[in-house]
């Protein structure tokens, strides 16, 4: 009997990973990617019998490798906040799904934990722009200022690492990082002793200086389109740059397309902060479109549809 932990390679994923983790230690077998990459549950080679665990992927990305899975006899437990579709019914499924704009998959691995492990929950919040979920959820925790801010960096910072089109545009392969992060049952811990803190504190101020240097493609008081080159640095800085401006314009939607090498975008959108739907909507128009209410992308929209994109955005926001 094998354990298999499958889970988005971004903050949120990994924190939500390692709550379960610290809650019941187990040697797993890992399988993870950048954030783009979600189609995982295929890459799962299960038993009968073996503890799947799967966090923070679309279920109606995966439905048919996790029905494979299910029937091979393994054990699945499914903790998720992106759009679901129909949940299968079927006695090794133990499904926690809630698509509310308002929670991550950190927030629902903590609620299923009963807060054991509260501080990593608020770090997955911060790191999937949930700024106010994230403080309501770390009131209990009575945290300073300052500590407060430091969690919404490293939220952020591990958030930041799985954006790229491939693992060759991250710092830390999703895995590694989640591994540098389990030993440590406190995050302020994570932050004063592992030195991929300061890693990614680094890389993210270079790439961050660099992103605000490029102007609006279009913008209005309702949507702005940013255009970035096919650079790595802004495939790495494109999700959470757009959560940053998505905040410093709560009214407005934003849309973040990085050119990729073969002339399409990837395309990073986020619904505007005060009204926080729409953004799955939206890239769920075209074909490799996906993601949540507030927070969605599409991996490669075809250069010429880029007009067709910004009507559509304008329908959706405008
Ligand atoms: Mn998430």
């Amino acid at each position: 009997m094998t354990y298999i932990d499958v889970f988005n390679g971004d903050a949120d994923g990994i924190c939500a990973l390692h709550q379960l983790r610290l809650a019941d230690p187990q040697t797993s077998q890992l399988i993870t990617g950048v954030k783009r990459d979600i189609a995982l549950v295929k890459q799962i080679h299960a038993k009968q019998d073996d503890i799947v665990t799967v966090l923070d992927i679309s279920l109606d990305k995966n439905r048919d490798a996790l029905n494979k899975v299910l029937d091979i006899g393994a054990k699945v437990t499914y903790m998720d906040h992106h759009f679901a579709g129909n949940i299968p019914e079927h006695s090794n499924l133990t499904a926690h799904i809630d698509t509310s704009a308002e929670t991550c998959t950190g927030l629902i691995a903590n609620k299923i934990l009963e807060g054991k492990h509260l501080p990593w929950a608020v770090v997955a919040a911060f790191g999937d722009n949930l700024l106010s979920a994230a403080r309501t959820a770390a009131e209990p925790l009575s945290l300073s200022d300052a500590q407060l801010q430091q969690l919404q960096t490293l939220g952020t910072l591990l958030n930041y690492n799985g954006y790229g089109a491939s693992l060759s545009d991250l710092y830390f392969e999703p895995a590694d990082l989640y591994q540098r992060v389990q030993p440590h049952a406190s995050p302020f811990s994570f932050i004063e002793e592992d030195k991929a803190y300061v890693t990614l504190n680094d890389g993210f101020n270079d790439d961050h200086a660099r992103a605000t240097s490029i102007e609006a493609h279009t913008s209005d008081a309702k949507i702005a389109i940013y255009l970035f080159p096919n650079e790595p640095f802004a495939r790495r800085i494109s999700g959470v740059y757009a959560n940053e401006l998505a905040q410093q314009f709560p009214d407005r939607a934003h849309a973040l397309l990085s050119e990729s090498a073969d002339g399409s975008y990837l395309v990073s959108c986020r619904a505007p902060v005060n009204n926080r739907e729409g953004a799955d909507e939206l890239c769920r128009q075209f074909e490799t479109g996906g993601g949540r209410k507030a927070a969605a992308g599409i991996n490669s929209l075809p250069a010429k549809e880029l007009e067709r994109f910004s009507q559509a955005m304008q329908q959706q926001f405008g």
